[in-house]
C-alpha cells in the first residue's frame, strides 16, 4: 500500500467504539423491534474510511465462455429468453446481477436471421460486437449495421432490438448496462414494444454518418436529448484517432494513449450513467499503478498482457473481459514488444463526476508499481 493512514483504526477518538454490555444489548433490541437502532453500532460499517468495493477482481476469458455461449442458441430462442444472454456475475456481487459495482454485462449470441424484439427500460446499454457479421440494432428507429469491435448506445427509455441478418454468420457482442444501479435507484420501467418490432425511419446507419464526423457538425442540427446522437462509434476511426493521437503525445502514465467516446453535441459522456473510453497501450508498454472511484470493466479489444489489481496479476488477451472495482489499485502491461493492444472501457464515470464523487491517487511507493503477490 502506497499510503498507509494513520487513522485506519477503528479506536481513534471520534470514531465509534462502544462495547457491548448486556443492558446495551438489551437496549439494541428494545429498538430491532421498533425498527430502529443505534448508530454507533454501524457508523464504522455504514461510514467507512474510504471506499470498500464489494466486488472482486475478475477475468473472464473468452475461451472459457465463448463454448457455453454458443450452446445457449440450441438451449432457448430470442423469443421465449427475450435475450439470449449469458451474464457475468461477480461473486462479490451476485445479489445484484453486477459484473462490477453498480454495472451490469453479459455476452449475447445471435444466429443468422434471428431477432430479439424491441423493448425500452429505464436503464441505459451499451454493445460492444466481439464477433460475426450481419448484427444490426434498431435504436427509434435509426438501424445501424455492426462489426467487430464497434460500440452502439441504447440510451435509456430508447426502443430498441437486435438482430442477424439471414447472409450474416453467429454474432457475438458484450452488453453492458446499468440495471444494478437503476434498480439500486429504484427507478427501473421495462415495456415490450406493442408490434415486437419497429419499423426503420432512417437511413441505414444515419446517426453515425450525421455526427460522426470528426471536427465537423451538421449546420443547424438540433439534438437535446441527454445521450449522444451518435449512437454507434466505429471501430476503424477509434483506432485511427488513437493512432494520431499517439504522434503527438506522451499519454497517460497509468492509461497510456486513452481517448474517450464522447457525445458530439456537449463533448461530454455519451450516456448520462455510463462512459466508455480506449485506450492504447504501446508496445511493451507498464503503466503506473493509480486507483480512483468507479467502477471499470475492460474488454480487450486487441492485443495481450496483463494487468496488475491491488496486486494481484490478471493475464489477459483478445476478447477476455475484466473488472476493476472502485478505488482498487490498478496498473497495465502490453506483453507484445511489436504491437499496440486496445483495452474497451466501460465504467460509471459520468455518475461520480456529476455527483462530486470522482477521487483519483496514485501508487507513490516502488516506481508507482504495485507488488505483486
Ligand atoms: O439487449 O436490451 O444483456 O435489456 C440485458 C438486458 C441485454 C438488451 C442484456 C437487456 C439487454
Amino acid at each position: 500500500m502506497a499510503v498507509q493512514r494513520e487513522n485506519h483504526r477503528e479506536d481513534v477518538a471520534g470514531r465509534a467504539n462502544v462495547e457491548d454490555t448486556p443492558e446495551l444489548l438489551a437496549y439494541y433490541d428494545a429498538l430491532d423491534r421498533h425498527h430502529a437502532g443505534a448508530l454507533w453500532t454501524v457508523a464504522n460499517k455504514i461510514e467507512p474510511w474510504e471506499p470498500k468495493s464489494q466486488s472482486v477482481p475478475v477475468v473472464w476469458r473468452y475461451r472459457d465462455l465463448r463454448d457455453h455461449v454458443l450452446r445457449s442458441i440450441d438451449l432457448v430462442t430470442p423469443e421465449k429468453a427475450g435475450r439470449r444472454v449469458i451474464y457475468l456475475n461477480n461473486p462479490g456481487r451476485t445479489d445484484v446481477a453486477a459484473a462490477v459495482g453498480w454495472i451490469y454485462a453479459g455476452l449475447q449470441v445471435m444466429k443468422p436471421g434471428e431477432v430479439a424484439s424491441a423493448h425500452r427500460h429505464s436503464a441505459s446499454a451499451i454493445r460492444f460486437i466481439m464477433e460475426g457479421t450481419g448484427a444490426y440494432t434498431v435504436v427509434d428507429g435509426h438501424k445501424m449495421t455492426l462489426g467487430a469491435n464497434d460500440f452502439v448506445l441504447t440510451p435509456n427509455g430508447t426502443w430498441h432490438e437486435h438482430g442477424v441478418s439471414a447472409e450474416g454468420s453467429t454474432c457475438l457482442w458484450q452488453d453492458g448496462l446499468d440495471i444494478p444501479f437503476v434498480n439500486a435507484m429504484e427507478a427501473n420501467f421495462y415495456e415490450v414494444h406493442p408490434d415486437l418490432r419497429q419499423a426503420v425511419g432512417h437511413p441505414v446507419d444515419d446517426m453515425t454518418k450525421t455526427w460522426g464526423n470528426a471536427g465537423l457538425t451538421p449546420s443547424g442540427g438540433d439534438w437535446q436529448k441527454g445521450y449522444s446522437p451518435m449512437f454507434k462509434y466505429e471501430w476503424a476511426p477509434t483506432y485511427e484517432a488513437l493512432g494520431r493521437y499517439a504522434l503527438c503525445t506522451d499519454g497517460s502514465p497509468f492509461d497510456g494513449v486513452m481517448m474517450d467516446y464522447v457525445n458530439p453535441v456537449t463533448n461530454g459522456p455519451v450516456m448520462r450513467t455510463l462512459g466508455a473510453s480506449m485506450q492504447m497501450l504501446r508496445p511493451g508498454e507498464h503503466t503506473k499503478a493509480h486507483r480512483h472511484t468507479g467502477s471499470y470493466l475492460y474488454h480487450v479489444a486487441k492485443g495481450r498482457g496483463y494487468s496488475v489489481i491491488n496486486g494481484q496479476r490478471f493475464d489477459w488477451q483478445e476478447r477476455d473481459i475484466f473488472c476493476v472495482p472502485s478505488w482498487a489499485w490498478h496498473e497495465h502491461v502490453n506483453l507484445d514488444d511489436r504491437d499496440d493492444a486496445c483495452l474497451f472501457c466501460l465504467s460509471d464515470l459520468p455518475v461520480m463526476r456529476a455527483l462530486g464523487f470522482y477521487r483519483e491517487e496514485a501508487f507513490s511507493d516502488n516506481h508507482g508499481h504495485q507488488p505483486v503477490k
